[in-house]
């Protein structure tokens, strides 16, 4: 170490784990990561992208000023003062004159891990009031957000693995040796498996590969990709059929229970046994084991959610931990209670039941194209291109992307890509790279690197699997010509909302004043709020009307965080159904039951792909860091030995992949990792358009999954768009 070189802590952004880090910075260049031994979460925890964090926060390929179209179409860099005038001056008459269905928002998966990402979008959509809005959530989780939504009246409310106490756990469509988690934030989810094990605990992985973590299981299913839902209601079936459902306390919690057992009569292991490719054996001793585990927790991620029945799915993973007791109970699955969240209702006055809420809605606004239906005020992103470039009225003419690239994430991408280059009026994006979709925007408002932003896991403490709670400042001042996100935020919103040139405070000193009334507070604890930012008197507020009534100042002074302790059972704080208990058996599940009974006499197709992730890679954005690419992280097509000799594929020969979007090529990799019928390709590659500014992303591109589909085919009840269990066709390329 040189002797101007010093540390600072920051919670690592780059996934759902949130390890704290102990950055070593020389000047104002972090030159080094290591995992934070005194994290109270992490206890030194760090992985590949953990460590790669200066290599990422000092890529030359970042944006550092804004980027605006010139009437030549260029795209070249200007001022902020310049990027915000010329917003200022489009979006404000575009929705004069076409109204607020005009401007789409689309707002992808980094929100989730910047505090602006957290604290700012809900103004710009009030701002705005679009229906049009679209997040990387309809790929991912909105499944499970329905699902909770319509058992316990709050899409957010979603149990998370009691990874450190409990005694059992089926893990379904996860990988989280590579992706470290999600929707269950533990630092270390390795090690907290392999505890698992050493404590006695047994570990059950359902996933069609032999990944990483079905390695470390006592027992790997390799079902056949789609048929998750079917499995799950099979178990269900199992434990009510053979008596072994027994939800104890839960009990005078929960409403449906005599409907359910009615609705999964049909679904018998030997009736799902040839669709899942699963004999009906296994499913009963699954279901046995279930059961008879003191405790055991249920957890179904990506491999379960963005499939053809992913809310049933979702719902039936929480039905499994609701009939074996399991759900609200140490060591089963539980609802953490995070420092910035609602302080708790309690239960109703003489009672031990929870207050009748106002339940869950779906479907309140439908697309103006195909009429799908909304969830939780968003529109599925799969309809995001047919939206800009169908004629008619109600047409996206103008669209906001913040930390977005659908143009890789996103079905059809070349449609999409199409659609925003040609039909759109207007395009702004919020995004450090100039990439596959940045580059058909007007104006791109970079925000700084993560050294240079301070740090507050909104979203991940609420799925932690112990409550804490930890905040880093910036551990690099903010470099000249830069804006902090979160300003940049402020000031999107009032240039879209005709306030350009109000100061940025004003955002947040309305958030502040609307946050006070909403919780009935004295308007008077405004002037005690302490900080150096908007954002920053913000986190403030939200920890003092919070359930542990903590402040700011704590969180500066215990920098390696605060211990609130593990996680415990809190079911009637959470429940805000209309009948105030668990509705086991909502209208909308249950309508869609045929369509899944349906699915017992499915005849496979030859292949399906899936997905896969990779270690040192994160979705779309980070193959243009060169200590995280090369090795075993290029997209390939893994294919099982058997289908490709029959193919006619051999080992690094180039496939072509056919679906009903379209074709691609990759190299194919022979391997006995995936089942038969099965291949498998990651996600976020494609890197070969022109315009884009990632040099190390554009050297080894490799090609867009999504590519193979056609936007059409969704879970019904989330919009979330298929990714796996795609039929497809591969052939040698010619
Ligand atoms: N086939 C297939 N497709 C998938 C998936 C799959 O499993 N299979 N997974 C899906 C899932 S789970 C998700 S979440 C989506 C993700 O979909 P997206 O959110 O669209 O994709 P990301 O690649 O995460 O891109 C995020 C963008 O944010 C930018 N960015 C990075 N850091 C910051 C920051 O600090 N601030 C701002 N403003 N921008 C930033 C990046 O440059 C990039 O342009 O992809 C989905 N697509
Ligand atoms: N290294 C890394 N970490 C990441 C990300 C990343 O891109 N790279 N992305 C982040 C994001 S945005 C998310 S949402 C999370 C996702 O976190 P995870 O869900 O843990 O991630 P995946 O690795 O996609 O695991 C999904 C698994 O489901 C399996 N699968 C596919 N189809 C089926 C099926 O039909 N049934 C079953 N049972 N299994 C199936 C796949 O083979 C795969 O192993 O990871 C996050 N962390
Ligand atoms: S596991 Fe996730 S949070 Fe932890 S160091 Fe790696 S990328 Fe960062
Ligand atoms: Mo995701």
């Amino acid at each position: 170490m040189s002797h101007d070189s010093r540390t600072a802590p920051r919670i690592c952004p780059l996934c759902e784990a949130t390890c704290g880090l102990t950055l070593t910075i020389e000047g104002t260049t972090v030159t080094g990561a290591r995992g934070d031994r005194d994290d109270i979460f992490s206890r030194g925890f760090i992985c590949p992208k953990g460590a790669s964090f200066g290599g990422l926060d000092a890529d030359p390929d970042r944006l550092r000023v804004p980027l605006v179209r010139g009437d030549d179409g260029e795209l070249r860099e200007t001022t902020w003062e310049a990027a915000f005038d010329l917003i200022a001056a489009r979006m404000p008459d575009l929705v004069k004159a076409h109204g607020p269905q005009a401007v789409g928002v689309v707002l992808g998966n980094p929100n989730v891990h910047t505090m602006a990402g957290s604290l700012y979008p809900p103004l710009l959509l009030a701002a705005l009031r679009t229906r049009n809005v679209f997040t990387a959530s309809t790929l991912d989780q909105m499944p499970k957000h329905v699902s909770s939504g319509l058992l316990f009246g709050d899409a957010h409310a979603i149990p998370v693995p009691d990874l450190d106490r409990t005694d059992h756990l089926l893990l379904i469509g996860a990988n989280p040796l590579e992706s470290n988690g999600s929707l269950c934030t533990a630092p270390d989810f390795p090690g907290r498996l392999r505890a698992l094990r050493r404590r006695g605990g047994t570990l059950t992985v359902i996933d069609p590969r032999r990944t990483r973590t079905a390695r470390l299981a006592d027992r790997h299913v390799a079902i056949r990709p789609g048929a998750d839902a079917l499995l799950l209601a099979a178990l269900a079936h199992t434990l009510i059929d053979e008596k072994l459902a027994d939800p104890g306390p839960l009990a005078e919690h929960l409403d449906g229970i005599d409907e359910l057992a009615a609705a999964l009569t049909d679904f018998t292991p030997d009736a799902v046994a040839a669709a899942c490719d699963v004999d009906a054996a296994t499913i009963t001793a699954i279901a046995r084991e279930l059961a008879a585990a003191p405790t055991a927790a249920v957890y179904g991620r990506i491999g379960s959610c963005t499939v053809e029945h992913g809310t049933l799915a979702s719902w039936l993973v929480d039905v499994l931990n609701i009939l074996t007791g399991n759900l609200d109970r140490p060591g089963g699955a539980l609802f953490p209670l995070a420092a910035t969240a609602r302080a708790p209702r309690a239960a109703e006055p003489g009672t031990r039941s929870a207050v009748p809420g106002k339940g869950f809605a779906l479907g309140r606004w439908s697309s103006r194209v195909s009429g799908h239906p909304e969830a939780k005020g968003e529109l599925p992103i799969a309809a995001l291109a047919e939206e800009i470039d169908t004629p008619g009225e109600g047409r996206i003419r103008a669209l906001v992307v913040v930390a977005a690239n659908p143009v890789l994430s996103a079905p059809d991408g070349d449609r999409l890509d199409a659609a925003l280059g040609d039909k759109l009026d207007f395009m702004v994006s919020v995004d450090p790279y100039l990439n596959e979709t940045s580059r058909h925007a007007d104006v791109v408002l970079p925000p700084p690197p993560p050294s240079q932003s301070a740090h507050f896991d909104f979203a991940f403490n609420s799925f932690a699997v112990h409550n804490q709670v930890r905040y880093t400042r910036a551990a690099v001042p903010l470099e000249d010509e830069r804006m902090d996100e979160s300003e940049i935020h402020a000031r999107l919103i009032l240039a879209v909302s005709g306030m350009h040139g109000a100061p940025p405070a004003a955002v947040d000193d309305l958030a502040v004043d609307t946050a006070l009334t909403r919780a009935g507070a004295p308007k008077e604890l405004a002037a005690e709020l302490t900080g150096e930012s908007g954002p920053e008197r913000r986190l403030d507020l939200m920890l003092r009307l919070g359930p542990y009534g903590l402040t700011l100042e704590q969180l500066l002074a215990h920098p390696h965080g605060i211990d609130l302790g593990p996680l415990k059972p809190r079911l009637t704080e959470v429940l805000r159904t209309r009948s105030g208990r668990i509705e086991l058996l909502p209208e909308p599940i249950a309508a869609d039951l045929p369509r899944l009974r349906r699915a017992l006499g499915d005849r496979p197709a030859p292949l399906v792909l899936v997905g896969r992730r990779h270690l040192r890679s994160n979705n779309s954005w980070m193959h243009n860091v060169g200590s995280l690419t090369g090795g075993s992280n290029v997209c390939t097509l893994q294919i099982h030995p058997d289908d490709a000799a029959r193919v006619g594929l051999v080992d690094g020969a180039t496939a072509r992949i056919e679906s009903a979007g379209g074709g691609i090529e990759a190299p194919a990799e022979i391997t006995d990792t995936v089942r038969s019928g099965v291949v498998s390709l990651p996600h976020g590659w494609g890197h070969s358009r022109p315009g884009t500014r990632m040099s190390v992303a554009a050297a080894h591109p490799g090609a867009n999954v999504n590519q193979l589909l056609d936007g059409t085919l969704l879970d019904p009840l989330s919009g979330t768009a298929v990714l796996n269990a795609i039929p497809v066709s591969v052939t040698p390329a010619r």
